[in-house]
């Protein structure tokens, strides 16, 4: 199987370079003739997940004999959108690629609709009002990851009397988020106020509150940076961090040690990923909950990118299983997360 890696976009720009002196070599000269050809851009490096993610999608393109087209956008929009017109001028089967942020994407899609070249929407959503330009989206439900999170919360300090301190007053939250105009972090903000909201209006106590919220990007370095200003600033009387990924969580925790601050006692936690350290976290009892964002998504892209090479339609939403892990739970059943 065929395999461009171009990680840069400097790569990128030869590879261009390379196609103007080319073509498409004709179907019959194809070696494997039920293979296709994938044109896969992929946001960047940014997190353990991300970098699962990507091999999911390598691993399920190499058993599938198909002939993958890789390029790391390194978290640049723009980078996404020339990799885009780059599979669109090399005449690829399918192009599959992870949006960075919702919006922005109309122009590109359009022009790969005019090439005739169906697009697979994978891990994070568009924000686009012809939703013929794309032909399905993978993913996971990021709303729902983010009604979860605050569903542990509540079960955490109201439900019975596992807080009985904090029964008949104000839970303080920071939000670490991340990155903006990303739909996973929209809809996992969106879904965690929805489920407070619903139950601050339904309990007299204890009730729920955003103290703070501000974006780390999905970064480790700013995670950290984030939740030390926070912790030097004058927020006090912090009860919950609910951080949107794994990475941004163990910044949190490193900033909170190095201020004597006992994570998952004094501060509750609430993360999403599940990636090992988290879990190993968890274990160690410095996170309360760790939402699931299934990652592997590389076999759910590639069965359906052979689909659409095919003329064949898909659902226009599939989206992948994922659970959470709790301080409840018998942690020496979860098995190795392989990232
Ligand atoms: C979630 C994915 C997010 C992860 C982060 O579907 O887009 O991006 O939660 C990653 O770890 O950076």
């Amino acid at each position: 199987m065929k395999f461009v890696i171009c990680k840069t976009f400097f790569c990128l720009a030869v590879f261009c370079l390379c196609l103007s002196g080319c073509q498409r070599a004709p179907e019959t000269e194809s070696q494997e003739t039920d293979s296709f050809i994938l044109g896969f851009s992929q946001i960047g490096a940014e997190s353990a997940w991300r970098l699962r993610n990507t091999q999911s999608v390598q691993d399920a393109g190499t058993a599938a004999g198909v002939q993958l087209i890789y390029f790391n956008a390194e978290q640049k929009q723009e980078n996404q959108i020339r990799a885009i017109r780059s599979f669109i001028a090399y005449q690829v089967d399918v192009i599959a690629f992870v949006p960075i942020v919702s919006d922005g994407w109309i122009h590109v899609l359009e022009e790969a609709q005019y090439a005739g070249i169906p697009v697979l929407i994978c891990d994070r959503e568009i924000n686009i009002s012809n939703e013929n330009l794309y032909a399905g989206f993978i993913g996971t439900n990021s709303r729902q990851e983010g009604v979860l999170a605050a569903d542990f919360l509540v079960k955490k300090f109201s439900v019975n009397d596992r807080q009985e301190a904090s029964r008949n007053r104000q839970i303080r939250i920071v939000e670490l988020s991340g990155t903006e105009g990303s739909s996973v972090a929209i809809n996992r903000a969106l879904g965690f106020r929805e489920l407070l909201a619903e139950y601050n209006d339904t309990a007299e106590t204890p009730q729920f509150e955003i103290i703070y919220s501000a974006s780390g990007d999905f970064l480790r370095s700013k995670g950290y940076e984030l939740m030390s200003l926070i912790l030097d600033s004058n927020i006090e009387d912090i009860d919950v961090v609910y951080s949107h990924n794994d990475s941004m969580t163990l910044g949190a925790i490193e900033a909170m040690k190095e201020r004597g601050i006992r994570p998952g006692t004094d501060i509750v936690i609430v993360s999403i990923d599940a990636e090992q350290a988290a879990i190993e976290a968890l274990r160690q009892g410095e996170i309360n909950c760790v939402v699931e964002c299934n990652p592997n998504q590389g076999p759910n892209i590639i069965r359906l990118a052979s689909l659409l090479a095919q003329g064949e339609t898909i659902p226009r939403i599939t989206y992948m299983y994922s659970r959470v892990f709790t301080e409840w739970d018998d942690l020496s059943l979860i098995l190795p997360r392989g990232y």
